[in-house]
């Protein structure tokens, strides 16, 4: 007969007050500007190691970055479990989007004290360097670091001004010359879980309150680079273009057929486009897009890269336009095992919660960390599915019981 674990309770207000507080800093009339390194980011990266201290963890900045909250256990001798999520966010983001992830975990570590409880584990709680990415174009960074997963082009990232990293690292308390020292080992942990918003329409359209994640998606991402001729846009007859414009639309519907009508993987997006020089009655000369597939599969995002390529080099032909497909990086997808799956299923069930099991579209921190330990992911509704926009949102109610989920995750995880 397993002894029922011991019970605590989200302070609901508490955690409302420091999400909402949050969501002030590096707030403007376009959303949130947390990007990471920015001064936005570092005040956020500032106020929750603040919301830390207070509820009495050591903290700590790793060499990459990753700000560290530890309270210990009862029991010296076993791992941590981890909680952990990022505050920085997308440009003209949502308030939600991994701020509610840290939030909840340090609420998880003060509902415990109050509740006098202290778990036979020790607690960190992480918030890592640059989930989202922006910066430097090398997404989760931090956690990355963590679980020894940095590649030969995070150590060499440069941002798009020509800055970095290596002098950027240090405006969060980084240092790149010791990076290698940010890696945890795997019997360091016993488990990672992370509490985050869906940033899709499933929970909130089928009303299910918390979602128990089944697997993390894969992510290939392309830089294209396509190079025409600048010329003038009234005097230059149209058989005689060399359009950079042109080809880059008809690369942009390429991606959306490759994921659409074709199916090839789940979803492709072109997220971002330079024109050169961009002025009116230019025809440009040159169009460097952002490019990205994502799925479970693998096999689909390289059905996805093939085809990429292949239009690629049929509308350089047509277009007499030399057009560069580089691939950036490839995020594998990540499964979560089912003892993790329910885990959390059993957590939603102590507090009295329906949930539901779907993957996830997103990509997360918890898809590196399961690198070296057992992770899980609880998902909360986003109101209307959306996301990485100024209208994310998730109700108080929804956050509070995400909360609660992953505090009794914590109990139920400490105990067995
Ligand atoms: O892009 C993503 O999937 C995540 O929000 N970083
Ligand atoms: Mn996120
Ligand atoms: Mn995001």
């Amino acid at each position: 007969m397993t002894a029922t674990p011991a019970s605590a309770a989200i302070n609901s207000a508490r955690l409302d007050d420091h999400l909402n507080a949050l969501g002030q800093i590096g707030r403007d009339e376009f959303g949130m500007q947390r990007v990471a390194f920015s001064r936005q980011d570092v005040a956020g990266r500032d106020y929750v190691s603040t919301l830390m201290r207070g509820a009495g963890m050591s903290v700590r900045i790793d060499p990459a970055g990753n700000i560290i909250g530890r309270v210990e256990g009862t029991d010296p001798g076993v791992p941590a479990i981890v909680l952990g999520s990022h505050t920085d966010t997308v440009p003209s983001g949502g308030a939600y989007d991994g701020a509610l992830g840290v939030i909840a975990a340090i609420e998880v570590v003060e509902a415990l004290r109050d509740a006098g409880h202290t778990p036979r584990h020790p607690i960190e709680v992480m918030v890592f360097t640059n989930e989202e990415g922006t910066s430097f174009h090398r997404w989760l960074l931090g956690s990355r670091a963590v679980a020894g997963l940095w590649e030969p082009e995070d150590f060499a990232a440069l941002d798009d001004d020509g800055v970095t990293l290596t002098d950027t690292l240090p405006n969060i308390g980084g240092n790149m010359s010791r990076v290698e020292a940010a890696r945890r080992r795997p019997e360091e942990f016993a488990c990672y879980f992370e509490l985050h918003i869906e940033q899709g329409p499933t929970l909130h359209r089928g009303g299910f309150p918390i979602g128990v994640v089944t697997g993390i998606t894969g992510r290939s991402v392309y830089h294209v680079d396509i190079v025409g001729e600048a010329n003038h846009a009234g005097t230059t007859p149209m058989a005689l273009r060399r359009d950079a414009m042109s080809a880059a639309a008809q690369i942009a519907l390429a991606v959306r057929r490759i994921a659409g009508e074709m199916e090839v993987c789940r979803v492709g997006t072109v997220g971002s486009m330079d024109v050169h020089p961009n002025a009116g009655n230019v025809i440009p000369g040159r169009v460097q897009m952002g490019v990205e597939f994502r799925d479970e599969r693998m096999e689909s995002l390289a059905a996805a890269e093939v085809e990429l390529r292949r239009t690629a080099e049929e509308v350089g032909h047509a277009e007499q336009v030399a057009i560069a497909v580089t691939a950036q990086r490839n995020t594998p997808s990540v499964p979560i095992s089912g003892n993790m799956q329910q885990l959390v299923a059993d957590a939603s069930e102590m507090a009295g919660l329906e949930h539901v099991s779907l993957p996830s579209g997103a990509g997360h921190d918890a898809q590196a960390i399961a690198a070296i330990t057992p992770a899980a992911m609880v998902f909360v509704p986003s109101v209307g599915g959306i996301s990485h926009a100024p209208a994310e949102f998730s109700t108080p109610e929804d956050c509070a019981n995400g909360a609660q989920v992953l505090l009794n995750a914590v109990l139920l995880a400490d105990e067995r």
